[in-house]
């Protein structure tokens, strides 16, 4: 039996976990914390230090595994000096610094040539965004959250790949450092640190061995959640979408090569790496965010209840569409839902299980308009959607994505992104052969709950949104 000590850091909370395997593949949490943003002045921040704490407090409750393997959210970042010191507490991504620098670089380089070098969404956050409404002047290297938590535990820096394929700034085509883009943009080309291949690992640093209580290594995973996520789902066929289904909503397809076309562009499909060459061909859409903004509203109600209650509400009462921008921020998410109803047109919904049954349904049809467009750029057979992270705990959610999109939805696992993570590890101690093998796994070892679509025609809801 071999253990392995997964850090996965989600945008609502953060846990270290260990899988075993041997048999089969098992997982158990060892340790989870909240997380989120925290504003200081102006600014929304990451509490990194905090996480860092967590983390070892987690691996020492987790004891002597043969690695760690750490994943977070993407895109975010902490920059540190020629001393090797953090200069300043990494910024969120919903924070408001880069308001109107995507629109300044995109009409400055051009968006056709900006979405043909990185192949990326332009989200407004993207790291290249967020640096260059950054301090720069005394930062010697940028680091992704995930390689600057593994900077402090092992002293090495590095960039792993699948994250640097979310920073706006790593060439699609040759998975190397668009360096002629910084240039363009005027960013110090020496602040990308070299690239890292998930397996690529490092010592833990004797003083982070004494604090743990045990030495090992850690060793690159796919350190995007949403990639090792996909890595994990639990298909056994080529012919699936996916969901990752946490604070965002992360649909799409997988593919052996990117999609750079105008309609592509247009229509805010990403193509982030994968693991072993895949691309993750995506669009992001709000997610559960909606969902934990308005609990945090309504002062966090228990939400098995509310989601009982959610199931009788009347349907398509109100639909928004879940990526509005002004959802984006933190704040009084339950008044900005009233107000787009409102400026739609619709009567807000009157009471809780409304609000939610409104966020649900929107989010589903989300869903729906990110998988038929992602099968429809790609051309990718697609017979089933496997939606996994938190989201899958959600039955309500699950039933109307599978009716929203007319196709049946495996729900499941959970902690896909933990078990990615596992994988990988396991895979780079030659305990498991490939992706397939590695899906197979998960598919034949953990709880998944399947939902077939109930015939319902979603097209008129969706024709309200657009109208
Ligand atoms: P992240 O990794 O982005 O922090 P997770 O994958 O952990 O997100 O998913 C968190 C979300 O999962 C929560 O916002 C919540 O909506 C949903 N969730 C978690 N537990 C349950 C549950 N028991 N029932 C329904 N939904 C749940
Ligand atoms: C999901 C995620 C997503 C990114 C966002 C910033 O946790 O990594 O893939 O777009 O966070």
């Amino acid at each position: 039996m071999s253990r392995f000590a997964a850090v996965d850091l989600g945008a609502s909370s953060g846990r270290v976990m260990v899988g075993e395997l041997g048999d089969g593949l098992s997982l158990t949490e060892t340790h989870r914390f909240a997380n989120g943003p925290v504003r200081v002045h102006d600014t929304l921040h990451w509490d990194i230090l905090g996480l860092h704490r967590e983390i070892l407090y987690g691996l020492r409750l987790a004891g002597p595994a043969r690695s760690i393997g750490i994943d977070s959210w993407a895109i975010d970042y902490g920059l540190i000096d020629a001393r090797g010191a953090l200069i300043g507490n990494p910024v969120h991504y919903r924070d408001a610094r880069t308001t109107g620098v995507r629109e300044r670089v995109l009409a400055d380089i051009g968006s056709a040539d900006m979405y043909d070098i990185s192949g990326l969404q332009f989200l407004p956050f993207n790291t290249v965004y967020q640096l260059l409404a950054d301090q720069l002047a005394d930062a010697e290297t940028m680091l992704l959250i995930p390689d600057l938590l593994s900077y402090w535990l092992t002293g090495e820096i590095g960039a792993e790949l699948t994250n640097a394929s979310t920073t706006g700034l790593l060439d699609v085509r040759t998975q190397n450092w668009a360096y002629p883009l910084m240039d363009r943009l005027g960013l110090p080309p020496g602040l990308l640190p070299p690239l890292r291949v998930p397996g690529d690992s490092e010592r833990l640093r004797p003083e982070v061995a004494e604090d743990i209580g045990w030495a090992g290594t850690v060793t690159a995973v796919a350190s995007h959640d949403t990639a090792s996520a996909v890595a994990a789902v639990p298909t056994t066929y080529p012919d699936f979408a996916y969901i990752s289904c946490g604070t965002w909503s992360l649909a799409g397809v997988e593919l052996r090569v990117p999609v750079l076309t105008a309609e592509s562009r247009e229509a805010g499909f990403t193509n982030e790496a994968g693991i072993d060459g895949t691309v993750r061909y995506l669009r992001n859409v709000m997610g559960l965010w909606l969902l934990q903004e308005s609990l945090r509203a309504w002062g966090q109600p228990e939400l098995g209840p509310l989601l009982a209650a959610a199931a009788q509400a009347p349907p398509f009462a109100a639909l928004v569409n879940p990526d509005t921008p002004i959802f984006l921020p933190p704040g009084d998410m339950p008044a900005r839902i009233a107000a787009e109803c409102r400026r739609t047109g619709q009567e807000p919904p009157g009471d809780l299980p409304g609000f939610v049954r409104c966020v649900l349904e929107s989010l589903a049809l989300g869903h729906r308009m990110a998988i038929r467009q992602a099968i429809e750029l790609s051309g990718q057979r697609v017979n089933t959607i496997h939606l996994v992270g938190g989201g899958s705990r959600n039955a309500l959610l699950c039933q109307l994505t599978a009716d929203a999109c007319g196709l049946p939805v495996v729900a499941g696992p959970t902690e896909a992104t933990a078990l990615g993570n596992v994988l990988v590890q396991a895979r780079a101690a030659g305990e498991i052969g490939g992706l397939p093998e590695m899906r197979a796994l998960v598919a034949a070892t953990q709880n998944l709950t399947y939902y077939e679509p109930r015939g319902e025609d979603w097209a008129e809801a969706e024709a309200r949104i657009h109208r």
